[in-house]
């Protein structure tokens, strides 16, 4: 039987699911949606199994608990099972209203006004985009020695280029100047995450100084009363 609430399914980090947390905590409370968080070699594993399975039984119409082998997933108690971070992420943004009980009621993470969705889709389309396109050959030396070209002057330089131009132009210390978006979310996570944690291999974490806008507005989310609400209640 689904629950009764939306269950959020990702991993035990905050990555690609730190928006669409934020915001169904925006929207929801800490009641109003389940947090599913799972271990992320467990959930390679079980892939993994569930192929092995599922390429025995063809066509017998089972079906695991997850449409692909990524997450997030968000369930609704209706039975749909989504995909896709940044759909789910603009979905719990809409949630505006619907949290009477929720304890920090942000409105507008999702923007209504046409030119600032496109503001923010464009920002969250770009941090998906760095992360698709950085090279991930096998190979160390080759993989190394494209990420230094990504560096200098791929799409990595190109996208922050853009965001820091983007914040710039509204003042910050967010996309939309002082109004925190889902934008601002992803771009704290992942995107200041992987530098700032050391995980992008190839690229100094100092690489961000480059584009100051950027940089501080990943700090300013951190500092916003709604981030700050959300970690006392989940932690990551
Ligand atoms: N386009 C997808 C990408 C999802 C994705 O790549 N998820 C990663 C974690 S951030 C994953 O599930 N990895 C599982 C694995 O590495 O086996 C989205 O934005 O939701």
């Amino acid at each position: 039987m689904s629950p009764q609430v939306p269950t959020l399914h990702y991993f035990r980090f905050p990555g690609r699911a730190l928006a669409a947390r934020v915001a169904l905590f925006n929207a929801l409370g800490t009641e109003g949606w389940k947090d599913e968080r799972h271990s992320l070699p467990r959930f390679k594993k079980d892939q993994q199994q569930q192929l092995h399975q599922d390429s025995e039984r063809l066509n017998d119409g089972e079906k695991g608990n997850f449409v692909t082998s990524n997450l997030p997933q968000l369930n609704l108690p209706c039975g749909l099972k989504v995909t896709q971070s940044h759909a789910i992420a603009r979905y719990a943004g809409k949630l505006d209203g619907q949290g009477a009980n929720a304890p920090f009621h942000v409105r507008g993470l999702y923007p209504q006004i046409a030119k600032d969705a496109l503001l923010v889709d464009e920002a969250v389309a770009i941090v998906d985009q760095i992360l698709l396109l950085t090279p991930k050959d096998d190979d160390k030396e080759t993989r190394l020695r494209k990420r230094e070209l990504y560096r200098q002057t791929g799409f990595l330089r190109k996208g922050l280029e853009i965001l820091e131009g983007r914040i710039s132009d509204s003042g910050g210390p967010f996309l939309l100047g002082e109004q925190l978006t889902v934008a601002d979310l992803y771009v704290r996570s992942p995107l200041c995450d992987v530098f700032e944690t050391g995980q992008f291999e190839g690229v100094a974490a100092e690489y961000l100084h480059e584009f100051p806008c950027v940089q501080r507005c990943g700090a300013a989310v951190l500092d916003h009363p709604l981030v700050q609400a959300y970690k006392k209640a989940y932690k990551t």
